[in-house]
C-alpha cells in the first residue's frame, strides 16, 4: 500500500522531470503517435486533489482525468470494493452467467436518473459505446433511422459517434467515411448567440432546421449534452432543452441526454438535466460512474429500452463485475459524503473568483458552468474572437507550475476546471491563484516578465 498522499503542490524538478522525460522517450517509440498526451508527465499515484508524478512532483488536479475521478482518485470505497471483487471473480460475462453487481448498478441508475417512470438500464464499457447503443435502442423503438446532434457536440471516437461529434480536428479528420443519417442542428450558446436569442428562440431555430432538413417522420433520436463538454462547457439558455424535449415527445422522437461528462454529481446534481427541469427518455452515463473503472450505461423508459430484441444488446465486457463493484462504491461515496453539495461548494469557490478576474480582464469573454464543471472562455481583448493561443499558453504555464489544467472548445479557447470533489478548498484556491498570476503575467498591459521568456529559460 502506498503512503497517503500529502495534499499539497510541490515541485521537486522542472516539469517534466527526468523520469517523465525518459518515459516519454519510450512512449514515443512504443505508443502510436495518434494517442496524444496533454502533459508530458507520468503519474505514479493520485488521490484527494493531487496527482503525484514519477519524479515526486505533486500537482494540483483540476482535470479529474477528464471528469472521471469525480469522487477522487483511488477513493477508499472504490478501492475496497474493487479489491474484494477481484478476489472472487474478475469476469464471467453477464450474458453467460450473470452476477448481482450489474443488477445493483442498473437498479441504482433507474432510481437516480431524472423521472419516476419505469426504467431499465444496460451497461457497456465506454461513453462512445453507450451513445451508440442509445441510438440503436431509439432506432429499434421508433423504426426510424435519422439522428440529430448539435453544433459543438462531442459524443466519441467510434464510427457512429465520430459522425455525431462536430469538430473535425482532431477527432474526425481523415477517418471517414462516417455513419450516414446523422444531421446537425444549431445549439443554444448564450455567449455567442447574443441577448435576443433566448432559449425558446434558440430551440425554434434548431427545430426549424430539424423539421426542414430531416423531418420528424425520419428522425429516431435527438442526442444532446445538457451541458456540452469537449465543445466548450456550453450551458444552454433557459428554456432551450425543455422546448426540445416537448417537440420530441410530440413527434415520437427519442430525446437522449448524453450525460457522460456532465452526469454523476459533477454539476452539483446527479444529472445536469435536473438543472433544466427536463426528463430525458434515455440518459447516457460513463466517466464518473465507476470512480475511474471503465463502465458506461444507457438508462431510460422501459418501453423504449425494451424495444431492442432479446440478445440485441451486449458485449463481452459490458458491465464488468469489477467495474460494477467500483460503481456501487462510487455511488455510495457520493450519497454518504454529501458530494452533490460539495460540487455546489466548489462552484462557489471558483465562480466568484473567476468573475472578479473577468471584471478586470477583457480577454476573459465568459465564465460559466455549474458546480464543479466550470469554464473560462478566452478571447482577444475587447472582442469575442476566440484566442486559442492564450488558452494554450495559460494551460502550459499552469502545467509547468504544478497545476493540471485542461482546455476545450470548438475553437480551443476554453479553459475547463474539473476538480475532483475530494479536493480541499485550500488547494483549489491555490490553483486559482496560479491561474490568476499566469493571466496577469500574460497581460501585455502589465510590465512583467512574460511567460514566453520563462518557457525558453
Ligand atoms: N460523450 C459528452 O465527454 C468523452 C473525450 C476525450 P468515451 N469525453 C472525453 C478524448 O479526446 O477522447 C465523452 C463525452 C461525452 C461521450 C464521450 C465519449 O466517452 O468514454 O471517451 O468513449
Amino acid at each position: 500500500m502506498p503512503a497517503p498522499l500529502e495534499q499539497r503542490r510541490a515541485l521537486l524538478t522542472p516539469i517534466p522531470g527526468p523520469r517523465s522525460r525518459e518515459l516519454m522517450e519510450r512512449k514515443l517509440s512504443a505508443v502510436a503517435s495518434g494517442v496524444g498526451t496533454t502533459m508530458p508527465v507520468f503519474a505514479a499515484q493520485a488521490g484527494g486533489g493531487v496527482v503525484l508524478d514519477v519524479d515526486g512532483n505533486s500537482l494540483i488536479d483540476l482535470g479529474s482525468g477528464i471528469a472521471v475521478t469525480t469522487i477522487g482518485n483511488s477513493a477508499p470505497r472504490v478501492v475496497a470494493a474493487v479489491q474484494e471483487q477481484v478476489e472472487y471473480f474478475t469476469h464471467t460475462c453477464f450474458m453467460i452467467t450473470p452476477y448481482a453487481g450489474y443488477v445493483q448498478v442498473a437498479e441504482a441508475l433507474n432510481e437516480l436518473t431524472p423521472g419516476d417512470h419505469d426504467k431499465r438500464t444496460a451497461l457497456f464499457n465506454s461513453g462512445a459505446e453507450a451513445v451508440e447503443n442509445a441510438v440503436k435502442i431509439a432506432r429499434a423503438y421508433t423504426h426510424k433511422s435519422a439522428v440529430v446532434a448539435f453544433d459543438h457536440a462531442y459524443h466519441g471516437r467510434t464510427n457512429l459517434t465520430m459522425a455525431m461529434t462536430a469538430k473535425s480536428m482532431p477527432y474526425k479528420s481523415g477517418f471517414g467515411p462516417f455513419a450516414p443519417e446523422v444531421y446537425r442542428a444549431p445549439l443554444s450558446y448564450p455567449y455567442r448567440d447574443g441577448k435576443e436569442m433566448d432559449g425558446e428562440r434558440a430551440a425554434r431555430r434548431a427545430i426549424d432546421v430539424i423539421e426542414k432538413q430531416v423531418g420528424a417522420a425520419n428522425l429516431a433520436a435527438v442526442v444532446i449534452e445538457p451541458i456540452q463538454g469537449e465543445g466548450g462547457f456550453i450551458v444552454p439558455a433557459d428554456g432551450f432543452l425543455p422546448a426540445l424535449v416537448s417537440w420530441c415527445r410530440a413527434n415520437n422522437v427519442v430525446f437522449i441526454a448524453d450525460e457522460v461528462q456532465s452526469g454523476i454529481a459533477r454539476t452539483g446534481a446527479w444529472f445536469a438535466s435536473e438543472h433544466f427541469g427536463i426528463v430525458p427518455d434515455l440518459v447516457v452515463t460513463a466517466k464518473g460512474l465507476a470512480g475511474g473503472m471503465p463502465l458506461s450505461a444507457v438508462t431510460g423508459r422501459t418501453e423504449i429500452m425494451d424495444a431492442a430484441h432479446g440478445g440485441g444488446l451486449g458485449g463481452t465486457y459490458g458491465g464488468n463485475p469489477v467495474a460494477c463493484a467500483a460503481a456501487l462504491g462510487a455511488i455510495e461515496t457520493i450519497t454518504d459524503e454529501g458530494l452533490l453539495d460539495r460540487a455546489v461548494e466548489l462552484g462557489r469557490v471558483m465562480l466568484p473568483r473567476l468573475h472578479r478576474l473577468q471584471a478586470e480582464d477583457s480577454r476573459i469573454g465568459d465564465v460559466r458552468g455549474l458546480g464543479a464543471m466550470i469554464a473560462v472562455e478566452l478571447v482577444h481583448r475587447d472582442t469575442t474572437d476566440p484566442d486559442p493561443d492564450l488558452a494554450r499558453l495559460v494551460a502550459s504555464a499552469a502545467h509547468r507550475q504544478g497545476v493540471i489544467l485542461l482546455t476545450c472548445g470548438t475553437y480551443g479557447n476554453v479553459l475547463r476546471l474539473l476538480p475532483p470533489l475530494s479536493i480541499s478548498d485550500a488547494l483549489l484556491e491555490e490553483a486559482l491563484d496560479v491561474l490568476a498570476d499566469i493571466l496577469a503575467e500574460t497581460d501585455e498591459r502589465q510590465p512583467q516578465v512574460s511567460i514566453d521568456q520563462e518557457a525558453t529559460a
